[in-house]
């Protein structure tokens, strides 16, 4: 059940964990699919995208083991009636206020001794506006551990806004947010179970490390925002995962 302290966490820190939020029964057909995406990567509905470990450097792209995956929850119907189990709706709305859409979807894998997620900030990418109606729902379809790269966070960082950005000519495509000297505080490290569900503002700085495992660490990410929010990117606009409210 969603409740008021959750709120005032969530404003607090610009994150919360919600452990067990899905059921292991819940949770099983999903796994069952990625599983098969993973296996499979030809199965997958028509527009759904896929991402390999070697996409992040220009010079290996399509290369290495399946990373991730996006649009699921635009593409496939499983997905939609997954992003509208009632719980995860409930929060969605506790956070967000009573109108909700899945603004965007993804997936990330983490294969076995797959590569860091570095630091960032969603809203970087997707610049909904006004800035606080974005959501990220991080969802756990494995265990995450301090060993596999689970999800870490800056507390308090989603209160400075979408910072000016850089670029690692090691990753192309990833935006480095640029602090500036500003006195964050530490990182925190959130291992959870699977079923469980991390809401992060979308200004929230956070990152994953690398899988040092011989197993995979996967999620599923639905970016929700509120249903009249839209983003200063236009085409970001016509690719909308999902009207709910
Ligand atoms: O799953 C991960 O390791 C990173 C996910 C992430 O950056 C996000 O959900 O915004």
């Amino acid at each position: 059940m969603f409740t008021q302290d959750m709120k005032q966490s969530y404003d607090e820190n610009g994150f919360l964990v919600v452990e067990g939020l899905f059921s292991p029964e819940e949770l099983a057909g999903v796994q069952q699919r990625i599983e098969t995406l993973i296996t499979d990567p030809d199965s997958r509905h028509e527009g759904v995208g896929i991402g390999r470990e070697g996409d992040t450097k220009a010079e290996t792209k399509g290369t290495g083991e399946i990373r991730g995956a996006s649009f699921l929850v635009r593409f496939d119907p499983f997905f939609q009636a997954f992003a509208r189990t009632p719980s995860l709706l409930q929060h969605a709305r506790g956070l967000l206020g009573p109108r909700v859409k899945v603004f965007r979807d993804q997936a990330l894998f983490k294969p076995p001794r797959g590569q860091a997620k570095p630091l960032h900030q969603d809203q970087s990418y997707f610049l909904v506006e006004p800035a606080d109606d974005l959501v990220t729902a991080w969802i756990a379809l494995d265990e995450a551990t301090l060993e596999n790269g689970c999800m870490t966070y800056v507390p308090g960082s989603h209160k400075h806004g979408v910072f000016p950005i850089g670029h690692d000519p090691e990753r192309p495509v990833h935006h480095v947010p640029d602090t500036g000297d500003l006195d964050l505080p530490e990182p925190v490290h959130c291992p959870v179970p699977a079923g469980s569900v991390i809401f992060h503002h979308g200004c929230a700085l956070h990152a994953s490390a690398d899988n040092q495992t011989d197993t995979w660490r996967k999620a599923l990410i639905m970016h929700f925002s509120t249903s009249e929010a839209l983003s200063a990117r236009p085409e970001l606009n016509e690719q909308v995962s999902l009207e709910i409210d």
